[in-house]
């Protein structure tokens, strides 16, 4: 059986761009992604991805603007942890995105995103997102660069993000 973690990870988007950092440090460094990480002690996922949000950009959003969208979960051969990350997009934030110790922040067009500078599974769940279709997917790498299978399904309501485990 596997350690479930839980992670967060938002995107915010201003008409056809889309906010990512390129990670400065630690897990998926030189990735362009959006932001998140692991949850504190005691925390909710939802406060967790404002707070990482907040750490790694330095933009506001509330909590009730950050819509969960999708469902990842990643495993990696030879290892026993259950990465689950929760994805959030928001449109409605407070602030200039500013570089941090973590993140460097840019806008991209929809049109122009960088995957080839970004996690091989990004491209196949984006178009989801971008397509306002809610999703869950799992992904089982060997090693960080190849994904040896995977699985996802398009979710037809938000209470359905809660019924995969
Ligand atoms: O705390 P830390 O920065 O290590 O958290 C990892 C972040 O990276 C978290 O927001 C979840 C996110 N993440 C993964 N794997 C993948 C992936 O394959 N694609 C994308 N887009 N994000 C990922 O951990």
């Amino acid at each position: 059986m596997y350690v479930r973690k839980v992670y967060t990870l938002v995107f915010l988007r201003e008409d056809s761009r889309l906010l990512l950092g390129l990670k400065k440090r630690g897990f998926g460094i030189n990735k362009w992604n959006g932001f998140g990480g692991k949850l504190e002690p005691e925390e909710t996922v939802i406060d967790a991805a404002a707070r990482e949000l907040k750490e790694e950009c330095c933009i506001n959003a509330k909590a009730s603007d950050l819509k969960h969208i999708g469902n990842l979960e990643f495993t990696f051969e030879g290892e026993s942890t259950l990465m689950d990350v929760k994805v959030f997009t928001s449109k409605i934030f407070n602030g200039e995105p500013q570089e941090t110790d973590e993140m460097r922040p840019r806008w991209f067009n929809i049109d122009a995103l960088p995957f080839e500078e970004m996690w091989p599974d990004d491209r196949i769940w984006f178009p989801y997102m971008l397509n306002s279709k809610l999703f869950f997917a799992q992904f089982h790498y060997k090693g960080f660069d190849s994904i040896l299978k995977y699985n996802i399904v398009e979710l037809h309501s938000v209470q359905d993000l809660y019924k995969n485990h």
